[in-house]
């Protein structure tokens, strides 16, 4: 019996023993399977597991079953979840620096964003994060960000008075108020119902996000000035990242790299795929054809905002570059 008993326990023992260890991270994401940021998470994690061997693995939750992206954001920072894949407009709150991003119509392109992102200021931005606990791993194509509201607008003027759901962060509220709208923080979860039940009387996304959380369907008029680009960003906790070794480190920070041309590619797709289908859904869109009236609306923000002065300059020159 003892005999049976000690030989049952050597060979939980070796069976264990034999067993790869496997270390399991949780990625927490806003938007549902399918969506391309949440394509270029599962990407990632894909190769984790692969250029690992399935020694570590990450599990991307979508639809903000981790919460909603603040508290994602805080859970991340304390080490309770390992990644998240966020806007830096939220970011923006626990790391000043990247409040820059929400500041209105500083790029005038796609490509002129992905020139200051690649360059080394923008990479400086990213490692900027470790001072705040975590670390930025990579950044994905966040799109053009427009106004959409069940009320018709057309132009700027169609904007004041109007309610306007924001992401959380400082300068957000400055924005609205300088357009004459007046501006109502909350999370995304809650635009779609807050839309619908006309506690606010507008929101502002780009096409994916009205499509894919149903806003085009309680607010069918949209208009293009596309006032922000927002980059998304792949974030790690640095608590958990500075319990691995160097080797996992690399692994991890080169196979976030390694994401970001197929989040770039399914993304440029999608948005003109949702752009289309919106369209098609009976959506009014109208494309601001001058700018210059937002532009002149909005001085107040950048004059509250000495701070930046270095980092716009930095995203000037990238203009430049094109
Ligand atoms: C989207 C972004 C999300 C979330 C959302 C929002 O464009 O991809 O991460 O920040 O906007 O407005 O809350």
């Amino acid at each position: 019996m003892k005999k049976a008993l000690v030989l049952a326990l050597i060979m939980l023992f070796v069976g264990a023993a034999s067993l790869p260890a496997q270390t399991v991270f949780k990625l927490a994401e806003t938007h549902p399977k399918g969506y391309p940021t949440e394509l270029g998470d599962e990407y990632f994690a894909q190769l984790v597991t692969e250029r690992s061997g399935g020694k570590l693995k990450v599990e991307v939750y979508p639809g903000s079953q981790l919460g909603e992206e603040k508290t994602a954001i805080e859970q991340v920072q304390l080490g309770a979840i390992a990644f998240t894949r966020v806007s830096s407009g939220p970011m923006a709150e626990f790391n000043k620096a990247l409040g820059a991003f929400s500041l209105p119509y500083i790029f005038d392109s796609g490509d002129h964003m992905w020139n200051y992102l690649n360059s080394p200021d923008g990479q400086k931005l990213l490692d900027g994060l470790s001072a705040s606990r975590f670390v930025g791993l990579c950044y994905y194509d966040p799109g053009a960000r427009s106004f959409y509201s069940y009320k018709p607008i057309e132009k700027l003027e169609d904007l004041k008075g109007l309610k306007i759901r924001v992401i959380q962060n400082t300068i957000n509220m400055e924005l609205m108020k300088a357009l004459g709208a007046s501006a109502t923080p909350m999370p995304y979860g809650q635009v779609f119902s807050s839309l619908q039940t006309h506690v606010i009387d507008a929101a502002e996304n780009n096409f994916p996000s009205y499509l894919t959380a149903s806003h085009y369907q309680v607010a069918k008029n949209y208009l293009v000035d596309a006032h922000q680009r927002v980059p998304e960003v792949l974030v790690m906790s640095k608590a958990v990242f500075d319990g691995l070794s160097k080797a996992d480190q690399d692994l991890i920070r080169q196979a976030a790299k390694d994401s970001v041309a197929k989040q770039r590619e399914l993304w440029s797709a999608f948005e003109k795929e949702a752009e289309a289908k919106v369209k098609a859904e009976g959506c009014i869109v109208t494309y601001v054809k001058d700018l210059t009236p937002f532009q002149k609306a909005v001085k107040p923000v950048f004059d509250a905002h000495p701070e930046y002065a270095e980092v716009l300059k930095d995203i000037a020159k990238a203009r430049a570059a094109k």
